[in-house]
Formats: C-alpha cells, structure tokens, sequence
C-alpha cells in the first residue's frame, strides 16, 4: 500500500507485537505470556497482596531476560527513531511495552503508559527508582529503607495508566496515529484510535501481524512482522515529506 500524503504531528502507538522479535513475548498470541500464566496471579495489585513472591518471581524473571544479551532493539524500533528524527512535526510514541528497547533504538518522545521493568516503586513512600537487579520480600527501599513494599513500576489491571493527560493531549492534536503489534483488548489503549479519528479527524493506520480487536476503526491496514513492515512505512512516510 501507499502512504496517504500527511503532515503533522504524529501518535505511534506500540505493543508487544513490535518487541517479539527482539526475543521478548507477546501476551495474547498462542505462546504469549498469558498462555503460560493466569494474568490474575500476576498482573493485579490483588495478586500482589496475596502473594507478592509470586509476582516478583514474575517479573524478576522478565527483567533477567530483558537485560540479557539475547535482547536488543529490532528494525522497528530503530524505524521509529528515524521517523522521530527526520519528521518535520512531533512525533510522539506511546508505548504499552514495559521494555526499554525503544529507547535504546534512540526513541527520546516516549510515554510509557504501562510503567517500566527498570524501575520500582516504594509503596510505603511512593519513590520511583531504576531498577535492575531482582526484587523481593525484603528489599529495603533506597529512599525510605522500609522493606516489604518495593513493586515493580508497572501498571496492572485496575489501576490507572500513566500519563493520560499527556496522551489524550497529544492524540487531539495528531493528523497520523499509527498503531504497531498490539491486540486491542485493553483499554485505555484499545479506545486511543477512536479519539484520533472523532476528535483530530486523524488518518488512523494499523501494522500489526493480523487484524486487532478494533480493526475496523482503522483507515488503513498493513499485515506482516514488525521488522519488515514498519522500515517500509516510514520509508514511505519520509519519502513522501
Ligand atoms: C506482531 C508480531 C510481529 C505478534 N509483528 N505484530 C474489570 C476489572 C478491572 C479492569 C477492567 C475490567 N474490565 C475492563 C477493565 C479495564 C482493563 C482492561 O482492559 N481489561 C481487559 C482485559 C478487558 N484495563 C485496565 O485495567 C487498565 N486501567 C484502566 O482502565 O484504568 C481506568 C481508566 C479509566 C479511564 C481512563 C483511563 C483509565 C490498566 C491496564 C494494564 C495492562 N497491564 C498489562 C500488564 C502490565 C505490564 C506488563 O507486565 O508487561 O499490560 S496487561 C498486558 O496487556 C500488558 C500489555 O501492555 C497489554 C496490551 O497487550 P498488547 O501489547 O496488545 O499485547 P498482545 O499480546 O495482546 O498483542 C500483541 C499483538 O502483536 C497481536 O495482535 C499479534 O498479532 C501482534 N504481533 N508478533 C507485528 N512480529
């Protein structure tokens, strides 16, 4: 497909589809994380009060992989630092991934609306620190030195994604909202790509493997993996600037 011809600013929405091939899973796909674990045991602050080893362990394991040498940023993560890079407006990429491989494509406009595996919160005194060894029971918070309420700082279901203001601010004004390897079935992300097109009147575009949850909110479609499809995108997007 080409690229419609359109300038201004840009909301590139991204998930976990675009950081499968730098060896990280997905959640919904036929192997994806929640084939192996119930979300319920992990993903919400209930599961943490009732077993909060458990969710360390969790998450203790997926930032070991992180940081391994097995993982790095792919083609599309680098493609959308180009884009951020070479585009005569904004550019602004709000991820749902808590990796940190888009920043270290380059990518420096970035919310990370579902927090970060390279951080951790103090639920006793509410400070957000970098994070990279593993986190239990007894980890004493570098701030307030209580131990027993380090979290990792992410967002689970029930709880509020960061940054909304931000978001909902910046998808208002975009004319492209681009939206990369994400199923569509968690919301608020999910309902970012109806505000693009009722309220900015935006051109709303999909690249995902197959079709999301909400593809029918989507002008345009392009189907494929990540790291072919999003460099051609943006190939065609700056070429046609
Ligand atoms: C490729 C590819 C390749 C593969 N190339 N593509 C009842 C109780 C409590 C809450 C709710 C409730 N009912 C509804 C809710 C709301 C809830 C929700 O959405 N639930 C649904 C499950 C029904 N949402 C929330 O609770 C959120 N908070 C909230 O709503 O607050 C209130 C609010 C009100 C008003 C305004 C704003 C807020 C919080 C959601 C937190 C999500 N947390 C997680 C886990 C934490 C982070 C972590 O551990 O990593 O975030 S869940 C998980 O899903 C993770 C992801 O970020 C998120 C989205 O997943 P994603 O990225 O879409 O991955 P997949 O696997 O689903 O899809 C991958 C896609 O890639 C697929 O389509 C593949 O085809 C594709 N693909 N390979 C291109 N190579």
């Amino acid at each position: 497909m080409t690229s419609p011809i359109v300038s201004g600013p840009i909301v590139v929405l991204t998930g976990a589809g675009i950081s499968k091939e730098s060896g990280l899973d997905t959640f919904r796909d036929a192997d994806g994380i929640w084939s192996k674990v119930r979300l319920e045991d992990v993903a919400t602050p209930e599961a943490f009060a009732r077993d909060p080893a458990r969710v360390h362990d969790f998450y203790n394991a997926r930032r070991r992989s992180l940081l391994s040498s097995d993982v790095a940023p792919n083609p599309a993560h680098f493609a959308l630092a180009r884009l951020e890079e070479h585009w005569a407006h904004e550019v602004l990429v709000v991820t749902q991934n808590i990796d940190d491989l888009h920043e270290r494509a380059g990518t420096s406009r970035l919310i990370h609306m579902h927090g970060e595996m390279l951080k951790a919160r103090c639920g006793t005194c509410a400070r957000v620190v970098a994070w990279k060894d593993d986190l239990g029971l007894d980890t004493p918070c570098p701030s307030c030195k209580q131990s027993g309420a380090m979290r990792p700082d992410v967002v689970w279901f029930g709880e509020m994604p960061l940054e909304m203001d931000r978001i909902y601010r910046a998808i208002a004004g975009c004319a492209l909202f681009i939206s990369i390897g994400t199923s569509g079935n968690v919301t608020p992300a999910a309902g970012f790509v109806r505000e693009a097109r009722e309220i900015a009147h935006a051109h709303t575009v999909e690249l995902n493997l197959e079709p999301s949850a909400g593809h029918t909110m989507f002008d345009d479609a392009v189907l494929g993996p990540a790291t072919i499809e999003v460099p051609a995108y943006v190939d065609r997007l700056l070429g046609a600037s």
